[in-house]
């Protein structure tokens, strides 16, 4: 096999935080015990085929100048594929990444008819069970690409033309076997233009039922075949389409549990779309898990100031560790993983710039994970937090709750006792101070 990444010889290896080698983890220490799982088993890196060996690095006023001769529109597009798959490979392997994730197009070639496209996948699907074989990188999820060409573009399960409706569900059937095939952890659906950009046209009501039955048709083909994996929504506010339904994990639960398929779907929580919806990341995944639908993360990073998926690298400890920490809350992951749906900069053209992007931000999220397992385990801030709703744990608070107070109870309560609690500092400042404490601080 012909070797890509020819500036990286060796797997990246851990040298510890004071080594300045820019080809070395400084935090990423896989088999490094953090409370009861190494950094490995916590973080459950995938690294997107898409972004980083399908994109080009155009972007909407330019074509790219990424390093990717794969790309070259003159080559036979099986034998590409074959060659992207190998430098990917290549990647994966050398980057240490235990999984990847793809949409089927990422792997095979679309083809001009679905017979081509379903056997394009399939080849393609038992050269990557091969590669898996041999690499030992497994598949964190697949996706089918249900956005791109133009039959797609008034969307796919909430398109006004149900024959669109059955080729997005016929695409998605082959996506999930494909998936299935390779022993994938989970089945993500981005619903990438699953919205409308003028309500002049739409019918909001029956695109929603038309989702509804849509991921109901997943979900019944899921047991059917006996995959075990979890199906996940990625929800995303805006992009490409004006407004999309699956806007925030609050959003998606409503969605699942009006559809009855609450206990069935969880969400793949987007650092870059918690961003776009004016949540946190840590928001996402507070509500997720509270709802019970935490599921996966896209690691990728939006930029403040811009409206738009930039999808960066993470590279800010100071945030990420806040997310971590609600993921550890909540127990960690389990099918899950951190996907990095990352995109270079369009002047990263070189190969090696692959590289430093994801060590950067595999190590981001390393030290995260330390500051949020120290926080955790010496109950830093859940101390404050219990006592601040003590409360609850009371008399009045466990009959409240248990619905035994009316509202007239409560009346009376209040009436016959003059009950007025005075307000209590909720010390967000020292407990800001304290997480910067612990960022400071982790070795
Ligand atoms: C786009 C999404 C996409 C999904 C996979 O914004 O993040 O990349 O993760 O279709
Ligand atoms: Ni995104
Ligand atoms: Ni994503």
């Amino acid at each position: 096999m012909t070797e890509f990444f020819t500036e990286v010889p060796e797997p990246i290896r851990y040298a510890g935080p004071d080594s300045d080698d820019p080809l070395k983890f400084r935090w990423y220490d896989a088999d490094r015990m953090v409370g009861d799982r190494t950094m490995a088993e916590h973080l459950r890196i995938a690294v997107c085929y898409w972004h980083s060996f399908s994109w080009p690095g155009n972007d909407v006023f330019g074509d790219g100048g990424f390093d990717r001769p794969w790309l070259d529109p003159a080559l036979e597009p099986m034998a590409a594929a074959r060659t992207k798959m190998a430098a990917a490979f290549e990647f994966f392997e050398k980057l240490g990444a235990p999984f990847f994730c793809f949409h089927d197009h990422d792997i095979a070639p679309e083809g001009t008819t679905f017979a081509e496209e379903s056997a394009n996948l399939e080849a393609m699907v038992e050269e990557a069970a091969a590669h898996m074989e041999r690499t030992g990188v497994r598949l964190l999820w697949g996706t089918a690409r249900l956005f791109w060409h133009p039959r797609y573009m008034a969307g796919a399960a909430t398109n006004p033309n149900p024959e669109v409706f059955a080729r997005a569900a016929a695409q998605v059937r082959n996506c999930l076997e494909a998936t299935h095939r390779l022993g994938g952890a989970n089945y993500v659906l981005w619903g990438g233009r699953e919205g409308y950009d003028t309500l002049l046209n739409t019918d909001v009501g029956r695109e929603l039922d038309q989702l509804g039955r849509f991921l109901t048709l997943v979900v019944e083909h899921k047991h059917a075949i006996g995959f075990d994996g979890t199906i996940l929504i990625e929800p995303k506010p805006q992009e490409p389409v004006k407004h999309q339904y699956d806007h925030d994990s609050q959003t998606v639960h409503a969605f699942l549990q009006r559809y009855g398929l609450d206990g069935e779907v969880k969400v793949n929580i987007e650092v870059n779309h918690a961003t776009l919806s004016g949540h946190d990341f840590a928001h996402e995944v507070a509500v997720a898990a509270a709802a019970g639908i935490f599921g996966s993360v896209d690691a990728n990073r939006g930029d403040d100031r811009l409206g738009w998926d930039t999808d960066q690298f993470p590279n800010s400890v100071d945030q990420m560790a806040l997310g971590v920490y609600e993921i550890l809350r909540a127990g960690g992951f389990t099918t899950g993983g951190f996907n990095f749906d990352t995109k270079l900069r369009r002047q990263s053209i070189d190969r090696t710039d692959l590289f430093h992007g994801h060590i950067g931000g595999i190590d981001t999220l390393a030290r995260s994970l330390l500051v949020a397992q120290a926080m955790l385990a010496d109950g830093a801030l859940a101390d404050l937090r219990s006592a601040r709703y003590g409360g609850w744990d009371g008399d009045l608070g466990r009959a409240i709750m248990a619905g035994e107070r009316s509202l007239a109870d409560l009346h009376r309560l209040v009436a016959g006792n003059e009950v007025d609690p005075a307000p209590r500092s909720g010390r967000q400042e020292a407990l800001e101070n304290v997480v910067n404490r612990y960022i400071e601080r982790v070795r």
